[in-house]
């Protein structure tokens, strides 16, 4: 039995909508890997469609939970970062990256801040300046295409598009600074749905596409983003883990679109698990 790796993920903790770290943790944990939590902020529901949700900021405890982890020499195989709430959280995560990046483990970045091209409605439109300047830190970023165009300070296309905007798009957003770009909201046309993966390494780009379910789900991002991280840590290449990961999400969908639920409650990832453990070859 090999080690098992470890990959904290810093996100909110959204008590009822399953995104963030209610996703990140069953979702990864599945896949074989350890996953530690420093959560940002304690909510009762996402901000996606709800009305009067709690909200209790953990910035002040960023600082001396990445102390105590250090002071214990505890080492991350990788550091996955989500929705974090304010600029502070951004320049706290950034320190994060300096005391526990190594030569040989991988920062994610997935710059939750917007989607349908509008800044989600807590953030203001710097917040996407400081976003673009922790991405420079990672190895791996996942915007969707809104997100990609705020980081890009470019104008929001709302689509279809074409290989060469998204290759356009795709190299732009590296040149900020991450090797590896993965964009989700990819379409060429009405039918199909996925993602494209760059590898500024190999100069490869790599599309994946499943059928496009109709609506709006919330929390797909995290799902998406979480399977990504668990196929690459499980020695996916990253057009492979794009693959994998865009199949699970479809797949989730698919599966609450099928159930008719409110698309604010999180799709069913959850039993969605086995095939998923399949595609990663965990489970005959
Ligand atoms: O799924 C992204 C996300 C995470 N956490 C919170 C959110 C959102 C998106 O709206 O509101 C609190």
């Amino acid at each position: 039995m090999k080690n098992l790796k470890r990959v904290v993920a810093i996100h909110d903790i959204s008590g009822f909508g399953k995104c963030s770290l209610t996703v990140a943790l069953p979702i990864i944990s599945a896949a074989g890997i350890e996953v530690s939590v420093l959560p940002t902020a304690v909510l009762s529901t996402h901000t996606g469609g709800f009305t009067n949700f709690t909200y209790r900021d953990l910035t002040e405890d960023i600082q001396p939970i990445a102390e105590h982890w250090k002071s214990l020499e505890i080492k991350f195989d990788a550091i996955y970062t989500g929705f974090l709430g304010s600029f502070e959280q951004l320049d706290l995560v950034s320190h994060f990256f300096d005391m526990f990046k190594t030569k040989d483990n991988l920062i994610m970045v997935d710059p939750v801040m917007a989607d349908n091209g509008e800044l989600y409605k807590i953030f203001s439109p710097e917040f996407a300046v400081g976003m673009s300047r922790l991405c420079r830190k990672a190895d791996i970023i996942v915007p969707n295409i809104t997100e990609a165009a705020l980081l890009l300070d470019e104008p929001y296309n709302p689509g279809p598009y074409n290989e060469k905007y998204i290759s356009g798009l795709l190299k732009r957003l590296s040149a900020l600074g991450p090797k590896q770009v993965v964009l989700t909201g990819v379409f060429f046309n009405e039918k199909e749905l996925g993602a494209a993966a760059y590898d500024s390494e190999t100069g490869e780009i790599a599309y994946s596409f499943e059928n496009r379910i109709p609506g709006y789900y919330h929390g797909t991002g995290d799902v998406f983003g979480s399977a990504l991280l668990a196929a690459v840590m499980n020695g996916f290449q990253l057009s492979e883990a794009t693959g994998i990961a865009v199949r699970y999400t479809a797949s989730s969908i698919r599966k609450t679109a099928a159930a008719g639920t409110d698309i604010r409650f999180g799709v069913n990832f959850e039993q969605t698990i086995p095939e998923f453990l399949r595609d990663l070859k965990i489970q005959g």
